[in-house]
């Protein structure tokens, strides 16, 4: 049985050595990151099983981006295409919550992921689907293969989880609206950015925010507050989670999907709503504090006893 299985682009990350506008670095740190990914590793470093389908160029980055997922522990689904590369992407560190990202994944070897490739019997063998906006904004068959993994998803009964995870470098408000306001419906889990979610729903409202999600049949609400914490909202319950502690702010990209897998973890151990919200905030709040997307990520004891509020204690990140 696998816990979580997600679908979508992976690149090799070019994480510039020095802080600062690129033109000015010396040098580049190799790196895997991808949003399904990132979730997937964080799943396993949680003591989920967690599955990833896509698809690498037959080139050294995309062996690059298999080992590592691998090493993590996470079940790879993805087949080598002899004629699309591996996309690669470079973070330009302004600030720490200021990172702009380039990308060189046009016509990647994810982007023409097809519906055929999505393996009808894993998706029978997973308890939950995580998808994010990402998989829906990449040009090529990727969005196509992505809604199929989702119908197949429903078809089996897996519990379904999105996060829209807008990329104003992959499409515009008004597309990213167009494309992702369907797909905001009949979900077990919504994992939104709170700046997302309203521009996504054209509401700021939080009372009427919450009800449209209600009359859209998602079952849990969360809605992440950066700095501010996070809201969960289901049927019968509106919790408010105080923001976890950070100590160091280093690079704020894959802090999203950290959050996602500490939730999921949470929510698929049979956890109160509350708890899976402070596993999300502490699992978030670690992926702060180093400049790769889930390096810095803890494993399912530490992350428990941060939630539990009794401190960080030492284990084994290797
Ligand atoms: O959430 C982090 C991702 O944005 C990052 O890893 C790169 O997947 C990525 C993307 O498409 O931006």
């Amino acid at each position: 049985m696998i816990d979580v299985l997600t679908i979508g682009e992976s690149m090799v990350l070019l994480d510039p050595l020095e802080d600062g506008p690129l033109t000015g670095v010396s040098g580049y740190r190799q790196r895997v990151a991808g949003a399904e990914s990132n979730f997937a590793i964080a799943v396993a470093r949680l003591g989920l099983l967690a599955a990833w389908i896509s698809r690498l160029g037959a080139d050294p980055f995309g062996r690059l981006v298999r080992r590592c997922l691998e090493a993590e522990g996470v079940e790879v689904h993805a087949a080598e295409d002899p004629s699309a590369p591996t996309g690669i992407y470079f973070k330009e560190r302004l600030a720490p919550d200021s990172v702009a990202v380039h990308y060189y994944r046009t016509g990647s070897a994810a982007s023409l992921l097809r519906p055929e490739d999505v393996p009808e019997d894993l998706v029978g063998q997973a308890r939950l689907l995580h998808f994010t906006g990402i998989s829906l904004a990449v040009a090529g068959r990727l969005p196509e293969a992505t809604l199929h993994a989702v119908e197949l998803a429903r078809k089996h009964g897996l519990q379904i989880s999105f996060d829209p995870n807008l990329r104003p470098r992959l499409w515009s408000g008004d597309e990213a609206r167009r494309a992702l306001t369907p797909v905001i419906r009949d979900l077990d889990l919504l994992l939104a950015g709170e700046a997302e979610i309203q521009l996504l729903l054209g509401e700021t409202d939080r009372a009427r925010l919450l009800a449209d999600l209600r009359r859209r049949g998602i079952r849990v609400v969360v809605i992440k507050r950066g700095a501010a914490g996070a809201l969960v909202a289901s049927d019968d319950r509106l919790v408010e989670i105080p923001p976890a502690r950070v100590d160091q702010v280093v690079d704020s990209v894959g802090a999203g999907d950290a959050f996602n897998a500490g939730f999921v973890a949470g929510h698929l151990r049979g956890l109160d709503l509350e708890e899976c919200g402070r596993l999300g905030g502490v699992v978030g709040a670690a992926a702060l504090a180093g400049t790769g997307d889930y390096e810095t990520i803890p494993r399912w004891p530490e992350a428990r006893h941060l939630a539990a509020g009794e401190g960080p204690h030492e284990v084994d990140r290797t």
